[in-house]
């Protein structure tokens, strides 16, 4: 079976974004690959972050990710500091990666470029992501479109180190869902939907209310022109909802479109559309609420089984450039 990873970072409540951009699909691709999947606490240490912040939103990724639909008997989930190998292998693509390409990360450039107080672990996150990828020989990697450019890097760096010391990385593929891929912030719509950098009030998260929901969606920016159709670049509030009205329904932007006239009604049917997709998410968190003791068990074989396969990828790479086994 092809092998898949992917992760979120617990750096806050999840949304609509990383749901429709990645996390729907891990769900489904948990029963036709062999699957891992991480909440990835190290990168969430590249910016400021309060300790038990930090704890509570690891454990709350970790129940939400079940609610959203992994199983734990099926998939791999884990948490990646439990798995040692992954800064491990970091430093092996550090001394395998150059300043220049890291520079042209447009996250980084973003988020921290120019600013000299920046976290050195802000630079190199894509080298880790990398190495979280790469250790586990994943064919594909279902991220949002806003990994793209790390993943590309990825695949350089496993071509280049391959090149250099042998076929040791399996050279991973990105799969990056047709719509749903770039959700937009509904206040704010030229931004993406962000745990960290949006708005409140445009961000729909994964476990809001019905009625939280259908404020979010009424009061949704859009245009003054009144025309419904899908346009990005002139219509960017609109066609957000467009999009996720497609992805929610599996249709293309253009078909919804076709269906209405006035934004009223499209702002209806979307509300209705995501309160029904996140519905059995919300129920599944509740029930999930009242067993807290669970999430230790699921997380103990999800690093022991993640921990086999990082273990012996490491030992291959770190062999294959000349570092020395213990024993
Ligand atoms: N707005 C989005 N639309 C579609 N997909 C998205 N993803 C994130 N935002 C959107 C996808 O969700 C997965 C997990 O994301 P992450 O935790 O790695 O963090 P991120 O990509 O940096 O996005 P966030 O949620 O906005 O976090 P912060 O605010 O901490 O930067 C990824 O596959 C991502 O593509």
């Amino acid at each position: 079976m092809a092998r898949v990873l992917s992760g979120v970072q617990p750096s806050g409540a999840l949304h609509l974004g990383n749901y429709l951009g990645a996390i729907r699909s891990w769900v489904a691709h948990q029963h036709d690959h062999d699957a891992f999947y991480c909440v990835v606490d190290l990168h969430a240490l590249t910016v400021d972050v309060d300790p038990a912040d930090l704890r509570a939103r690891t454990l709350d990724a970790v129940i939400d990710l079940v609610a959203a639909g992994l199983d734990p008997e099926v998939c791999t989930l884990f948490v990646q500091s439990h798995v040692p190998e992954h800064p491990r292998l970091t430093w092996l693509l550090e001394c395998t990666a150059s300043m220049g390409e890291l520079r042209r990360m447009t996250q980084f450039k973003d988020k921290g470029a120019g600013n000299e107080g920046v976290r050195v672990g802000l630079f190199t996150y894509p080298v880790l992501m990398a190495a979280d990828i790469l250790l586990y020989d994943s064919d594909r990697v279902p991220v949002g479109d806003d990994q793209r450019q790390h993943l590309e890097l990825a695949r350089d760096l496993a071509q280049r180190f391959n090149f250099r010391y042998g076929d040791v990385f399996t050279v991973p593929e990105a799969a990056v869902p047709a719509t749903g891929a770039r959700v937009m912030d509904l206040q704010e719509p030229t931004r993406k939907m962000s745990k960290t950098g949006g708005t409140p009030l445009g961000t729909v998260q994964m476990l809001d209310s019905p009625e939280e929901i259908d404020r979010k969606v009424k009061k949704a920016v859009t245009d003054t022109d009144g025309e419904v159709r899908f346009d990005p670049e002139a219509k960017p509030g609109l066609s957000n909802l467009l999009e996720l009205l497609a992805a929610a329904t599996d249709r293309t932007p253009d078909e919804v479109a076709t269906g209405y006239q006035r934004y009223g009604d499209l702002k209806r049917d979307l509300s209705e559309a995501l309160v029904e997709l996140l519905r059995p998410v919300r129920e599944r968190r509740a029930e999930l609420a009242a067993d807290p003791g669970a999430v230790s068990a699921i997380l103990a074989a999800g690093a022991a089984k993640a921990g086999a396969v990082a273990s012996a990828t490491y030992r291959r790479a770190a062999e294959a450039m000349g570092l020395v086994p213990a024993g």
